[in-house]
């Protein structure tokens, strides 16, 4: 599918390991172990209901191809970013029937599929002394087919992009060999790879890892021959740097937005101006804007949001911006579920043991905000290419989002303020005409649009609100029955 089929999708990103099991039984995973705890390509098949209960209508899963086995220095590769042999699957996941019959499952329900891939380097683990073998790794099998061995400072990230590209990831401890992404041969082979992944598993979209780590002149010939949308993984908090790549591959992962937005709303003292800040800036200097990023507040690789904060009302803020703004919204399994896990591994808790329950309050929550947003672009054929806009408050603790015919009031005082923050919306926004009845879709309360033209709203403990038209709130919208 192409960038703007996607760009109306709500996402749902699982590590394969870790979303569902075949069995359904209660195998313990003890995140730390960082070893494979039984999730399979079948586990997500028959835990598709949950999936599309919650509304989202795609789904991004690990990396599939078979990575290095046994146990490295950090342990199994559970999450299939360690590449050993890019012709063969990762078979702790399943089999190929069992990937083309997930594909064909998602097709039929209307939902989407992203892939994982990593060409930037393959893993082999060392050798006491050391040295790496590579002549079990496939098709890339001599040491001729990695750039020379150097390890990426962190003082590169800031000061040596060519170090950045050409060096290694990972450490002594288990090196990621960098491939020679240079080598024509080389390119060739990896751009007939990913034509092929995609056309034999009927794959919609690409997550691309470490985008950054690899020249941009070698992107747009990679996406090309993938022939549907691609999502890059650009780590950075830098509008500009991380710009230049949603010219080479369709777009990037919203990292500078995440970081602001974690920040603004993990306490009461964030800086929530620094959002319209970043987003603003993004808006401008991303090609086609924010509307084909991928937006979200939780990944694999971050700490969880509420290992950050458990207070709800900021959590409640934090995710309802996922939903309410130009990208494409991305949810990272678990988050739904109220998990707490740190970094990286402990944010990779297994599914199962949530039970999949889905009468909590986040779930409700996640379910409310894919609802109003399928709605407003069901009311507005201009949504999804409509930017966000802020409308500016006195209240430094409120953010007023306006992207008709949404509009998300949101704030970080926290679930037992100090004082009650209000939003107010002149009439000069000109958003909703006087006597307009707004519903809030996380309360199903209404709020009526003053004789002026005005809109004032009182927070209750600090929670958020989205509101749409009462007009827009279909019979069969799912939201807010009467
Ligand atoms: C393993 C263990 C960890 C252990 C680590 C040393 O080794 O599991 O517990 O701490 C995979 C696995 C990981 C594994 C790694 C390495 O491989 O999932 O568990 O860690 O073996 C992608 C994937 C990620 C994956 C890989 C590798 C790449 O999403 O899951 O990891 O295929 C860099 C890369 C980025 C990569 C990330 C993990 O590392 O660029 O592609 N993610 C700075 C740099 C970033 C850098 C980041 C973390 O540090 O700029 O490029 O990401 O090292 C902002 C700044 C940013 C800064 C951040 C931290 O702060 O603006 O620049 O990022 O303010
Ligand atoms: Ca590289």
């Amino acid at each position: 599918a192409t960038a703007e089929e996607w760009r109306g999708r709500r996402i749902y990103q699982v590590l394969t390991d870790r979303f569902a099991r075949e069995d359904n039984t209660a195998a313990p995973c003890d995140t730390s172990e960082r070893t494979y705890c039984g999730g399979t390509w079948k586990g997500i098949t028959s835990h598709l209901d949950y999936i599309q209960q919650l509304g989202f209508d795609a789904v991004w899963i690990s990396p599939i191809v078979a990575n290095v086995e046994g146990v490295t220095a950090y342990g199994e590769a559970y999450h299939g970013y360690w590449p050993k042999d890019i012709t063969k699957l990762n078979e702790n996941f399943g089999t190929a029937d069992d990937l083309k019959t997930l594909s064909q499952a998602l097709h039929s329900r209307g939902m989407y599929l992203m892939v994982d891939v990593v060409v930037n380097h393959f893993v082999v683990i060392p050798s006491a002394d050391g040295s790496l073998d590579f002549s079990s790794s496939v098709p890339f099998s001599s040491s001729s087919s990695f750039h020379p061995r150097c390890t990426i400072s962190d003082a590169d990230y800031t000061q040596n992009q060519t170090a950045v590209e050409l060096c290694w990831l990972g450490d002594d401890n288990l090196p990621l060999a960098d491939l020679n992404t240079e080598d024509p041969a080389i390119v060739q082979t990896l751009l007939d790879w990913v034509k092929e992944t995609v056309e034999e598993y009927s794959i919609d979209g690409l997550r691309i890892d470490t985008v950054k780590h690899v020249r941009k002149d070698f992107w747009p010939a990679f996406a090309k021959a993938a022939g549907v949308y691609t999502l890059g993984e650009v780590l950075i908090d830098d509008v500009d740097y991380a710009a230049p790549y949603t010219q080479v591959i369709d777009s990037v992962l919203d990292y500078p937005t995440f970081f602001a937005v974690t920040s603004a709303f993990k306490s009461n003292t964030g800086n929530v101006t620094a959002i319209p800040d970043v987003v603003t800036r993004s808006q401008t200097a991303y090609d086609g804007g924010l509307f084909i990023s991928g937006s979200f507040l939780e990944n694999h690789d971050q700490p969880r949001f509420q290992s950050l904060t458990t207070d709800q009302s900021l959590v409640k803020n934090a995710i309802a911006w996922t939903f309410v703004q130009d990208g494409i919204p991305i949810l990272y399994s678990g988050q739904e579920q109220g998990y707490e896990g740190g970094a990286d591994p402990a944010n990779r808790e297994a599914l199962w043991p949530s039970g999949y329950l889905t009468d909590k309050s986040l779930v409700t929550h996640v379910k409310a905000l894919n609802n109003a947003r399928k709605l407003a672009g069901a009311a507005n054929t201009n949504f999804h290419t409509t930017p966000v806009q802020f409308i500016s408050q006195t209240d430094s603790s409120t953010l007023a989002i306006s992207k008709p015919p949404l509009l998300t009031l949101l704030t970080n005082a926290g679930e037992t303020p100090s004082s009650s923050p209000e939003w107010t919306i002149p009439a000069s926004a000109g958003l909703f005409g006087a006597g307009t009845m707004l519903v809030d879709v996380l309360t199903c309360q209404g709020t009526t649009v003053d004789s002026d033209g005005r809109v004032s709203v009182r927070a209750s403990a600090g929670a958020p609100k989205v509101f749409l038209p009462a007009t827009v709130l279909t019979k069969d919208g799912g939201l807010c029955p009467d």
